[in-house]
């Protein structure tokens, strides 16, 4: 937490940052033409997936991270897909971070009916002693005839994964175009990959751990699953066969470019001074918990920047610069360019109705300041081939609203089957109430 007074002081900063752009680097006041949010579902507690079939009919499914997963016809009403609260940990009333966190419909979805979620689930009989929870990845499937409605009978366990804290646990999914699936792991959760269940390196530097990894798995052989063959650290008995990269905190938004070469956009969520936005590379190191955005990371000093600064990891690899970095207004509660306190990733713009933000990177901030909820949507530029300047960043400007705020946090990003993209929000710091909305991106 941060004193309200420094609070206020960057409520006035942002107010004046608001028209312009900026990055690590410099500051301009250029603004991109704005947008509109408008409402498309609304009552739940915290809606984090939104995830279409891809059979033309416009629908999506919403999973709720409380364990309920809807499914949204284009003009009907939401019905219950899944409900898999019975699965789920025991979650608290007020800020969690586990519970339904990754879904992700089988690329042959519409033949095979198949689909993968991964949530929180109580600490497995035998997992270490004062750890918090289990993950779970699991194959789930629909009735054979029915893909509106998923089989309450049916659960394929693939892999669980212990967690020590309760806090950065990712699991978020995509389908790769190679057909592989990848997803994300947190760190294990505390603050700064230390304490209980984190190694001397950390978890994120600690290949013998999935923990703190983007993993990449092939769910059409083996059993339960197999792992793709040129995956980075195959062979080596000193690493997990499933990474396919590392140094990850909490990579929160995971998501591939529908065009351009499909790239993987993964944001990592920060801890004290800097949100970034990693493009991941088949074994790249992106850092964590010796780097955090551009600069070295001191789990002892997490508010400073250290004095030395590693380039390489433990093997001699050097780390992988982030793609997009802004300043977290946890360490710079004084400077107007400070983007929000956690990154909540997004998607590379493909759709049709707003042009002007087509290859740009569309992504949120849960809330600039921690003590309320003051979500932002950004979005960002890809420099000009060859040129090693940072992506540039400006506030995406939101007519729907008065004065462009929103006034909730934003928990996620969504992206259709034709690549619109849609804003998911709650009004509170957890799992409160059923203010949680879904609304989407419209040019204005
Ligand atoms: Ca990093």
């Amino acid at each position: 937490m941060i004193p309200l007074s420094l609070c206020n002081f960057v409520r006035v900063g942002l107010a004046v940052a608001a028209v312009f752009f900026f990055n690590v680097a410099s500051v301009s006041a250029q603004t991109p033409k704005p947008v509109g949010l408008r409402l498309v579902a609304e009552g739940y507690v915290s809606p984090i997936n939104l995830i279409p079939f891809e059979d033309g009919s416009g629908r999506v499914l919403v999973g709720d991270q409380i364990g309920v997963i809807k499914l949204l016809s284009k003009d009907g009403p939401a019905k219950v897909f899944l409900d898999l609260r019975p699965k789920v940990t025991k979650l608290k009333n007020g800020f969690d971070e586990r519970g339904l966190l990754g879904i992700a419909l089988h690329p042959k979805f519409n033949d095979n009916g198949k689909f993968y979620i991964y949530y929180s689930a109580p600490l497995r009989a035998g997992g270490p002693e004062k750890w918090d929870h289990t993950s779970h990845l699991s194959e789930f499937r629909t009735l054979p005839n029915d893909r509106s409605q998923a089989d309450p009978a049916y659960e394929k366990l693939l892999l669980q994964i212990d967690e020590p804290q309760a806090n950065h646990n990712s699991g978020r999914m995509a389908f790769g175009p190679d057909g592989f699936l990848y997803f994300g792991v947190g760190d294990g959760g505390n603050g700064s990959d230390v304490g209980l269940g984190h190694p001397p390196q950390g978890n994120g530097q600690d290949l013998t751990t999935h923990l703190g990894k983007v993993l990449r798995i092939d769910v059409d052989s083996g059993n339960p699953y197999s792992v793709p063959k040129d995956n980075p650290f195959v062979g080596n008995s000193k690493a997990k066969p499933e990474i396919y990269a590392f140094g990850l905190r909490n990579p929160w938004g995971l998501s591939f470019d529908r065009g351009g070469t499909r790239e993987l956009f993964v944001a990592d969520v920060g801890q004290s001074r800097f949100e970034e936005v990693n493009i991941i590379v088949k074994g790249g190191n992106y850092g964590w918990n010796l780097r955090e955005g551009m600069e070295g990371f001191d789990p002892k000093a997490p508010l400073k920047k250290p004095e030395t600064m590693a380039e390489k990891d433990a093997e001699g690899r050097p780390f992988v610069d982030p793609a997009i970095v802004y300043k977290n207004a946890k360490g710079f509660p004084k400077d107007t360019d400070a983007g929000g306190t956690c990154i909540t990733g997004g998607y590379v713009y493909r759709g049709k109705a707003i042009p002007h933000l087509t290859g740009k990177y569309v992504f949120a901030d849960w809330s600039r300041m921690w003590t309320k909820s003051d979500g932002a949507v950004y979005v960002a530029t890809r420099p000009e081939t060859g040129s090693n300047k940072p992506w540039k960043i400006e506030l995406l400007p939101l007519a729907s609203h008065p004065d462009g705020q929103l006034n909730k946090c934003i928990v996620a990003l969504g992206e259709s089957a034709d690549g619109e993209l849609y804003v998911m929000t709650n009004d509170g710091r957890g799992l409160e109430g059923e203010t949680g909305k879904v609304f989407k991106l419209v040019p204005q």
